[in-house]
Formats: structure tokens, sequence, C-alpha cells
């Protein structure tokens, strides 16, 4: 039964037609499993379930406490196979296996149990109308959503989608990045497991110029949440203005800043930077990539950096005790390390790291550049690795100044004991997400997304679960007169 997931079964109980594609593991290289290659036609097949299963399926009717039930059940399911869940990402991903076992896997069983939650409290207003007319809302699920999800988070990417989609009452197409499609197949495969019906949850594996654009330009899909690359992203947006003017929300990249004041404790904040950035080996769409520090502790923060750099271990991500595993694929890997190269010829200083490791397999070195200019490449760019760019400055002013001084607005990070300071410039930034003596400090309850070209939209939190619904005013007389 397992093996049937893995072909590439819809949870429509629709085949996908044929073709297949490789999925490499990069911690080798080399080829892990042939998996269903979806494309059109099969995107077509796919939605064709999920309308049928959105307009006469039980799915969108069920009262939201039936639906919470089997969301609670999906959730326990996961939970179960949490180790060979965690496995298939570590093996698609290069993510932490220990890691994924006791955080992301059972995180991602919380969220659905979030929105399960949620799933009976969808409720709409009694309207104070001006005229002798009695109106309220309903929230209604907004209909077929297309998920579009990237390879850097597989699990929890999936399920912050899908979580309060389901919830909504919303069928949906999922595809995973053509990097990461193992665990997505065992999600839907384990959904019907819980008696999700057929045509709620499609997967389809595949590539993101065809099956992806296919989405985008669907005319039966409405609304696409998307997350990825700035790049792909506009062209989701003008897919779905050019095709049937389809809902969109989107998350993108970042290039978020991490500020360090000079009351800072260096030890914590060298911590906190270090994480910041080398944290699921840098291919995190929130990464604290730039991180300004006030001159008085410069010099003091870069050598315990460079300390701490040295004994952060890169290796397998089967082994508990490895921080940081292989990047995704052999594209992002020589995309890092170009990034690297321009850094240095623009004449950046390679505090550490700045190389490939081990014999084979896409590991790259913790990398600290200091000295870096706010013009420089390595400074601008999403590199989407363990690169570190370190910058100096003096005032509060410039450092808020030069922390919004980028096209991206997806998160940032404060350092400092003075709570007024904090307060102020968390206000003056503009992100998404602004964390105060911490960072990655995501919560369920916590909604993200992006300001300025990092996106729109917010996925986590309540804030999620409107993305999925439509509201649709009521509107009757309150006596019986001709109105
Ligand atoms: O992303 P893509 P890539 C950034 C990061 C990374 C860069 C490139 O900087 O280095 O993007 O990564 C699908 N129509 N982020 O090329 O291509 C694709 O199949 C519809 C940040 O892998 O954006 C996958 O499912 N869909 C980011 C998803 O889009 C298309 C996470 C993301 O892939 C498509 C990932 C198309 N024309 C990368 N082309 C974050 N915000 O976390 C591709 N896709």
């Amino acid at each position: 039964m397992v093996e049937e997931a893995y072909r590439g079964r819809f949870n429509s109980g629709v085949d996908s037609l044929g073709k297949t594609f490789g999925t490499i593991d990069p911690r080798t290289g080399e080829e892990t499993a042939r998996i269903a290659e979806g494309d059109k036609e099969d995107v077509d097949l796919a939605v064709k379930a999920a309308r049928d299963a959105f307009d006469h399926g039980p799915w969108p009717r069920l009262p939201g406490s039936a639906r919470r039930r089997i969301m609670m059940k999906y959730a326990d399911l996961i939970e179960e196979n949490k180790e060979e869940l965690a496995a298939l990402d570590t093996i698609d991903a290069g993510k932490l296996f220990s890691w994924g076992k006791a955080v992301d896997i059972p995180v991602v069983a919380e969220m659905l149990r979030y929105y399960a939650g949620a799933a009976d409290k969808i409720h709409g207003e009694t309207l104070k109308m001006s005229r002798e007319l009695q109106g309220y809302t309903l929230r209604e699920p907004i209909g077929i959503v297309g998920h579009i999800i990237p390879w850097n988070f597989p699990s929890s990417m999936f399920f912050m989608k899908v979580a309060p989609a389901l919830a909504a009452g919303c069928t949906m197409i999922v595809k995973p990045a053509e990097q990461t499609p193992l665990s997505a197949l065992r999600y839907a495969h384990l959904a019907k497991l819980a008696g999700i019906p057929d045509g709620v949850i499609n997967v389809i594996t595949g590539f993101g110029p065809t099956a992806g654009a296919a989405m985008a330009s669907h005319m039966d899909i409405d609304k696409i949440s998307f997350t990825g690359s700035t790049e792909v992203g506009r062209l989701v947006m003008v897919a779905a203005a050019k095709s049937n003017l389809k809902a969109v929300s989107l998350e993108l990249g970042g290039k978020s800043p991490v500020i360090i004041f000079d009351d800072a404790d260096v030890d914590k904040a060298a911590d906190l930077a270090l994480l910041g950035i080398m944290y699921n080996k840098g291919e995190v769409c929130v990464a604290g990539s730039r991180v300004f520090v006030q001159e008085e502790i410069y010099d003091e923060l870069v050598k315990k950096l460079e300390e701490k750099a040295k004994t952060w271990a890169v290796g397998d991500p089967f082994n508990p005790t490895v921080r940081h595993g292989p990047q995704v694929d052999k594209t992002q890997f020589e995309r890092i390390l170009s990034y690297i190269e321009h850094g240095k010829r623009e004449g950046a200083t390679l505090l550490t790291g700045g190389k490939p490791c081990g014999q084979k397999g896409y590991y790259i070195e913790p990398t600290i550049f200091t000295d870096v200019k706010d013009n420089m490449v390595i400074a601008k760019e999403e590199i989407f690795g363990p690169v570190m760019s370190l910058m100096k400055f003096k005032t509060v002013e410039e450092a808020i100044e030069r922390a919004n001084a980028t096209r991206y607005g997806l998160a940032a990070g404060i350092v400092t004991n003075d709570l007024n300071l904090a307060n102020t410039v968390s206000r003056s930034i503009r992100a998404g997400v602004i964390w105060i003596n911490c960072y990655f400090a995501f919560d369920m309850d916590c909604p993200y997304g992006g300001f300025k070209m990092s996106g729109f939209g917010r996925d986590l939190g309540m804030d999620a679960l409107d993305k999925y619904l439509q509201v649709k005013s009521v509107v009757t007389p309150i006596y019986n007169s001709p109105w």
C-alpha cells in the first residue's frame, strides 16, 4: 500500500498519466526513486476530481465538527508515522532527521489540530444595516485551491497551506517542489486512511514550468497559494491575471536583517545570529542573512562568531550530532558557491568557510563574510545558503535605514536589552515578522508573510484561514413590505 502511495496516485484515485522523473538524495547526488511526472493533462484530471468533490462531495458540506474529527485522525496518523516522514524529508531535502522526528513532523500534526479546532468556529457577522433591512455575512470556502510549495520545508509548507484550507472546507491540488516530492505523496496516502474523501487533497508531483504553470493558468482553480522565489511569484500572478483572475497569495524571498545593539550580551547575540543564518543550512526564507552590528561590540562579536562557526558540525543529516546537512540540490549548491566567489571578488573578507566539504553530496561550510558593503551583491540578493554578511553601524537611525534598504520585507531580528529601543525599531522596520532577542520563534498562532517584494497574504494563525474563505452578504427586508 505504501508503494502504491509513492507511484503518484492522487487522493481522488486517479493515476498520473505515465511519465516519471528521478528524485535525488543530496547526500550523494544519486537517484532515490522514480516519481510520477505530472503535466498539464494530469493537472486537468486532478482539477476535475477537486471540482467534483467541491460541487458534489461531502467535504464542504460536512458540519465543521465532522471535518475537525477527520483532521484530528489525520494528525494522529502523521504522528504515528513521524520517523518515516522525517526520513523522507532527510533523503529528499537533506534536513536533519533528529530535528524532523522531534520537531518538524510533530509540529505539522499540531498544525492540523490547531486548524481542526477552528473548523467548527467559522462564522460571519450580523450587520447593523442603515435601512430597514436585516443583513448577515457567511464565510464560505473559496473553492478549489492550488498550493504550490517549495523544497526547503516539504512537510511544514504542505500543512501550512493544506491544514487551514481543509478546515475552511476547500478542495485542493498540491504541487510539492520537484526536489522534494516524497513526503507529499505519503501525506496524500495518509489523508485517505484518515477518511478525507476522494478528490479533496490531490497531490501532483512534477516540475514548475509544466505542472506549476498549468495550475497558475487553470480556468477552474479559484485560488493559488504560492511559496517560492520572487521571480516565479511574479509569473504566477501574471498567469492568474491572464486566465480566470483567480485569487493569489505569495510568500516569496527575503534578505532579512538582524540588528545587534551595543548593549547586547555578545555571546548570546553571536548564537542568535549564527542560528539565524545557519539553521536548515540557510535554506530559509526568513534567514537573517544581513547582520548589522553596532561598532562598539563589532570586533568582539566577530571573534565569537568565528569560534562558534568552527564548532558548527556539517555532515550526514541522519547523524544526531550534526547541525547542518547538504544543500537541497546541485543547482542550489552551485548557486551558493558562485555567490561566495562574488563576495570575494567584491572585496568582502572571508572570516570562515567559503568552500564545499565532504567527498560527495552538496555540503557547504558555514560561511561568514565581514567588511560587507550594502551595495555588494551578497548583501542585496537572496543567497538561500549558509552565508552571513556582517556589517558595522553607528547610530539607531542608520541601522533602521540600512535594514530597510532592500526590496524584500519578510522578517527582522533586533537584539538589545533596551525595551524602548526595541519597540521603536520594531515599528520602523518594514517586514512581516519582527523577532526581539530571538530568531525563528515561529508559533502556529503567529501569522507570517511579507511586505514589499516578499509577497502578500499570511500563513499560520487565524489570518491563514481567511485566505481560504470568502465573505457572502445575505440581506432581507425586516418587515413584510415590498422593499
Ligand atoms: O524556486 P522556485 P527554486 C528562492 C531562493 C532560491 C530561489 C530559487 O532564493 O534560491 O528561490 O529556488 C514551482 N509556475 N526560494 O528555483 O522555482 C516549483 O516547481 C508555477 C525562496 O527552487 O520558485 C516549486 O514547487 N510554479 C522560497 C515552487 O514553484 C512554478 C523557497 C518553488 O520553486 C514555476 C524556495 C512556474 N513557472 C526558493 N516555476 C521561500 N520563500 O521560502 C517553478 N515553480
